[in-house]
């Protein structure tokens, strides 16, 4: 009788040949969960990424833009100078930048002003034309209602005109003094040299 069955080495070798193919199925589709797991990864990294900077432009500028090394903040744009210049050299840089000695017209705008500074800065208020009346680099004069000027106790507060440096007085205001706390208007003699801030609008 001839025999129909595969001899019995054929039936081993076709086993171990399938035993073989599961394995190196198994292992291709490990491969691949790797590959585009890791994919994956780099794909959900940069999503993250992108959402940060995202988040970042919104809470920093609300679609309002700012020109290199000026800082957003209310719509408003502003310079930190690192050089020190006195009142005039100041006013006339912040002009070549594109903007102004910074007017501070409310609370928060000083308090986002202050919150920078850690020495004293010129800001854009002086009595130069008339003395006493103290105006913005716009002509506009000082609300009485939004005015830092630093307060003392039981002694005159700022601006106190001080001439024992100058007998002129002090005719411009900066933030605080050197060697002092920074957070009020103190006047200064215009020619000292201080750092100083500058504001413009922002782009749109
Ligand atoms: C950006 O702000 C808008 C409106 O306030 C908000 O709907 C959106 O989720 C914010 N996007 C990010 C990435 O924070
Ligand atoms: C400041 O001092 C100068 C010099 O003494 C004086 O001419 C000027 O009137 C003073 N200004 C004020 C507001 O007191
Ligand atoms: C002064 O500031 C107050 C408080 O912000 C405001 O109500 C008032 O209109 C301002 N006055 C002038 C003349 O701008
Ligand atoms: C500021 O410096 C410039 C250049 O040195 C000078 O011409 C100007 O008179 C100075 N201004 C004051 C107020 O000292
Ligand atoms: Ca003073």
């Amino acid at each position: 009788i001839p025999e129909v069955c595969p001899p019995k080495r054929t039936k081993v070798l076709l086993i171990v040949f399938a035993v073989c193919l599961v394995f190196a199925l198994g292992g291709l589709c490990i491969l691949g969960i790797l590959y585009y797991k890791e994919e994956f990864d780099v794909l959900r990294n940069q999503h993250k990424k992108t959402l940060e900077k995202l988040s970042r432009l919104n809470h920093s500028t609300g679609c309002a833009l700012c020109a290199v090394h000026w800082i957003h903040s209310g719509g408003k744009c502003y310079y930190y100078s690192t050089v020190k210049m006195n009142w005039t050299q100041s006013r006339d840089h912040c002009v070549t930048l594109g903007g102004h000695l910074v007017i501070i017209n409310s609370k928060s705008e000083q308090d986002f002003v202050t919150s920078n500074v850690e020495e004293t800065h010129w800001i854009g208020l002086n009595d130069v034309d008339t003395e006493g009346h103290w105006v913005w680099v716009n002509n506009q004069p000082v609300n009485n209602s939004v005015e830092f000027w630093m307060k003392r106790e039981n002694e005159i507060s700022e601006p106190d005109n001080w001439t024992k440096f100058h007998p002129d007085g002090e005719d411009c205001a900066g933030l605080g003094h050197p060697g002092g706390e920074t957070d009020f208007w103190m006047d200064a003699y215009s020619f000292e040299e201080k750092r100083f801030v500058c504001e413009a609008a922002a782009a749109v």
